[in-house]
This record gives structure tokens, sequence and C-alpha cells, in this order.
């Protein structure tokens, strides 16, 4: 069981030097250790509560049973603060809470540290403010990860993602299920309990058609899943091709900066340059490789070794780009090139028909028989030209034909996936017993267990073992 009863307190700023550093105090303790505390000259009145008031803090003498109420200052001074009290009430965790912004100096920070848990406080441990927040109901669990993700985002879409799972989206979302659900159980509910009167054909035909309904909708949140994953974690695009086709003025291109050597030598880059961007607010990791010519034997060492690198770079990237020279009339090795990556196991890529400035020197047909299953279009890496499309179509390849902004549900989290694909088995069981005709008490069991697996999202359900696992991700002080 996850004890709430102490008074817990940590920083919620990052250390080091800085304009202001946040320490949070939360729990039972608050009120009598901010009255300690806080050496106000109207210090017998309590703090205006989510107000911030300037404070002169000091460390009591006596520890606990010091008193700082007098109007002296009874003991040492460690910062001039702004003290905001939140009341249970009205807090984030449903607590009392108090939040002192203090110089941003370390030491400082380390010593109202140690004042605090002198006077009874302990240090939280991390994510323990928004685990009390779960548990004092003041979140849903889900919602509790989503706090998690908007601090650990690494574009400003994906914290608007996170914002947005953060204000109960998915629960929104997912509330229809769970009503359905209710629904069928009802059913089968009152079909056992008039056992005798049997439960008609039609109306478990009702019940099966009304599940079928439900198993779709979660089926969308599981194919959601693809999406999600890559807009929480993004994803890595490893662009190959011939030497000299503009891999890196392409990769320069798609990350904004002359990050990779360009030259009209052939086999310019040798190893991987790896640099990560952004496409559509996706955080993308970029890899440029050394060409790849037919025969793989030739070159001196290190570009046979390049080349081994630029072939494990494309087995292992989520996506790949493959840059072709269409300035100059195509050879068998581009074709060659294509049907390497096929045969590599490469299931994901984009073809970029570089250097599009150029007079063409390939007809469409020739384009997309090159191509094949791949989704192809032409590009200048000098001039700009379709560099655009190009990062639209590889967001779109790698998030299953929609894009970043793409409407209708979206699971993000591994946890929900895996509990939605829980709650379908167990509807699927049911629907399976229901069509043998057994009794409807088999489909309440795995019905129920579907509602189970759907409460674990939000956290209604089976959580007190996963609390730990979820909240040793978070920071301190969060
Ligand atoms: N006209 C034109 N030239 C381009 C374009 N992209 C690249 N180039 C030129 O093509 C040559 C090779 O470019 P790189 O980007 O170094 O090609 P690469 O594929 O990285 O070459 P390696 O690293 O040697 O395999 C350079 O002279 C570039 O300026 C383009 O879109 N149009
Ligand atoms: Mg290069």
């Amino acid at each position: 069981m996850h004890d709430t009863a102490d008074t817990i307190c940590a920083p919620s700023t990052p250390p080091g030097r800085s304009g202001i550093a946040v320490v949070r105090l939360c729990g039972p303790g608050t009120l009598p250790i901010l009255q300690k505390v806080c050496a106000r000259k109207a210090a017998a009145m309590p703090l205006a509560p989510r107000r911030a008031t300037l404070c002169p803090l000091v460390r009591p003498v006596g520890g606990v049973g010091g008193d700082a109420t007098s109007g002296e200052t009874p003991g040492a001074f460690l910062d001039e603060a702004l003290v905001t009290f939140f009341p249970a009430s009205r807090s984030y965790t449903g607590e009392d809470i108090a939040e002192f912004s203090l110089h941003g100096n370390p030491v400082i920070v380390a010593a109202l540290l140690e004042t605090l848990c002198g006077l009874g406080a302990r240090l939280a441990a991390p994510g323990e403010f928004t685990m009390r927040a779960f548990l004092g109901g003041r979140m849903d669990l889900a919602e509790a990860e989503a706090v998690h993700d908007i601090i650990a985002a690494r574009t400003l879409y994906q914290a608007q993602v996170a914002a947005r799972q953060r204000g109960g989206a998915l629960a929104r979302e997912l509330r229809p299920v769970k009503d359905g659900l209710v629904e069928a159980v009802a059913d089968l509910e009152s079909a056992v309990e008039f056992a005798e009167e049997d439960l008609p054909t039609a109306s478990r035909q009702a019940t099966l058609d009304l599940l079928d309904g439900i198993c779709r909708k979660i089926n969308g949140h599981i194919d959601s899943f693809r999406r999600g994953r890559v807009v929480r974690e993004g994803f890595s695009l490893a662009l190959v091709g011939a030497p000299n086709a503009g891999k890196s003025s392409l990769f320069n291109a798609l990350l904004g900066r002359e990050r990779s050597i360009v030259t009209d030598m052939p086999g310019t880059t040798r190893d991987l340059v790896s640099e990560e961007a952004a496409i559509g607010g996706v955080p993308v990791r970029l890899e440029d490789t050394a060409g790849l010519r037919d025969q793989e034997g030739a070159g001196d060492d290190a570009e046979r070794l390049g080349m081994e690198r630029s072939r494990q770079a494309a087995i292992d990237a989520d996506a790949v780009l493959l840059v072709v020279d269409a300035g100059r009339a195509p050879t068998a090795a581009d074709r060659g090139l294509r049907d390497r990556l096929d045969a590599l196991g490469v299931a994901l890529g984009v073809v970029a028909f570089n250097k599009s400035d150029l007079p063409p020197c390939m007809t469409e047909e020739g384009k997309r028989r090159l191509a094949g299953a791949w989704r192809h279009l032409d590009v200048s890496a000098k001039t700009g030209a379709g560099v655009e499309g190009l990062r639209e179509t590889i967001l779109g390849q790698v998030m299953g034909g929609a894009g970043a902004g793409a409407d209708g549900p979206l699971v993000t989290n591994l946890r929900h996936r895996q509990a939605l694909e829980r709650a379908q088995g167990h509807i699927r069981r049911g629907c399976e017993a229901l069509a043998q005709g057994l009794s409807e008490e088999f489909a309440l069991m795995d019905l129920r267990k579907a509602l189970d697996a759907l409460g674990e999202i939000t956290g209604e359900t089976g959580t007190e073992d996963l609390l730990d696992q979820i909240f040793s991700k978070f920071c301190v002080g969060k």
C-alpha cells in the first residue's frame, strides 16, 4: 500500500544555479511546517491560499519545537522566497501543498530541504507528488502518465499530444466502449436472472452485434498505436543510395543546416553521420550513410567498412530514404540497390529522385518501376524543391498513411495498447461462448475481465503493482 500520511518535500527544478529554484512540500504537516519556516511579521496569520507571498525563510532554532510566530527572526536566515500555499481542496495532489520559489542556488535549496526534513517532512520519491494526485482522485492513471510525457516531450507537438491525454482525452474516447460493455453485461445479467425464460435468439444476436461494434472501436484504438508510438518515441530514417546521388545534400536539406560534407567526388561520406531533427513535430534521427556501390567488394578497406555500416543502418532504421540521382541516365546499379534493400528486409521506404533541377533523364514509368511498392517523388536538394513534400511523404509512411495532425484516437502508450488487446481478447472469447450457445455466465466472466482490463488504463482496477513501475520513471519533485 502506498503511504500518503507522510509529508514529503523535493526540489521541482533541476540542480544547478538558475534564476529561481522551486521546492515543493506536500502532506498533512505542510501548514505547521510553513508556520515555522516563514518568518513573517504577520506570521500568526496563515498565508493567503494560492497567492505568492514574499517571506524570509529561516531554519527555526530547536527544529520541530522552534517557534517562528513571534515575529522575531528565530533562527538562521535561509533566503527570501515567494511562498504559495495551496489548500488541499484546490491543490495538485488533493493535499495541502506549499511551493517555495527560492534564489536558484543549490546550497540554499539543500538548506531548505534539510530544514523541512528536520521539521518532520521526508524527501519525496520520483513522481510521488503525481502518484498522490492519482491516489487522491485528482487525475486518472492515463492522465498521470501524460504528466510524465509532457515533461519528456522533445517537440512541442509531442507535448501537445500528451497535454490532450492529460486533459482526459483517452478516458473520454474510451467512454463509449465502456458504456457499451456495461450495457452488454446488463443484458446478459438479466438473461441469467430470468434463466428459465431463456434469452431469445434475437436478443442474444443483438448482444453479439453490440460486442462486435465494441471490438471494432477497440481495434481503432489499437491500430492508432502505430501512429501513437511514432509520435511519442520518434523514428529513425537512413538515407542510402549510390555514391554521389546527393544523400548528404538531402540530409542537410532535411536537417536545415550544413552538417554533412558535400563534394562532387563520389565516396565523400565514409562513415555514418547522425543528427536529431523533427518532421511535422515528430522527432526523427536522420542517418547519412556512405554510398553503396554495386560491386560490394570493390574499393579500399574504409569504403568497404563504410558500405557495411550503410547496409546495417538501412536494416536498423525504422524507414529508409533511397536517394537516386535522376540527373543522369538510370543504371542497373540503381535498380539493383532497390532490390537489395528488399533482400535486406527493409519494409518501409521512400524513393527520392534527386537533382530534379537538372534536365530529366528518367521516365515516369522508369521511376515507378524502380520504386516498386515504395512511394516516390522528385526533389532537388540543391534548390529545395519537393523537400517539404518529401517530409510529408516520409511522415505519412511511418505513420501508416496518416499525418501527424490526423484526427481520431491516438494511443501512445504501450501499456494502454496491451490493456486494449487484453480487453479485446476477453470480448472475443465471450462472443464465442455466446455464439456456441453456452450459458450467459461464461460470457459474463469474460466481459467482466474485459471491463477490468479497460479499467487498468485509467487506473480504476488492478493498479497497485503498477504504480511504482509507472511513477519511478518520473522526475523527483513532480
Ligand atoms: N544539380 C544538383 N546537384 C546536386 C543536388 N544534390 C546534390 N548535388 C550535387 O551532387 C554531388 C554529390 O552530392 P553529395 O550530397 O555529396 O552526394 P552523396 O550521395 O552524399 O555522395 P557520397 O557521400 O559520395 O556517397 C555534389 O556535387 C552536390 O552538389 C541537386 O539536387 N541538384
Ligand atoms: Mg555523402
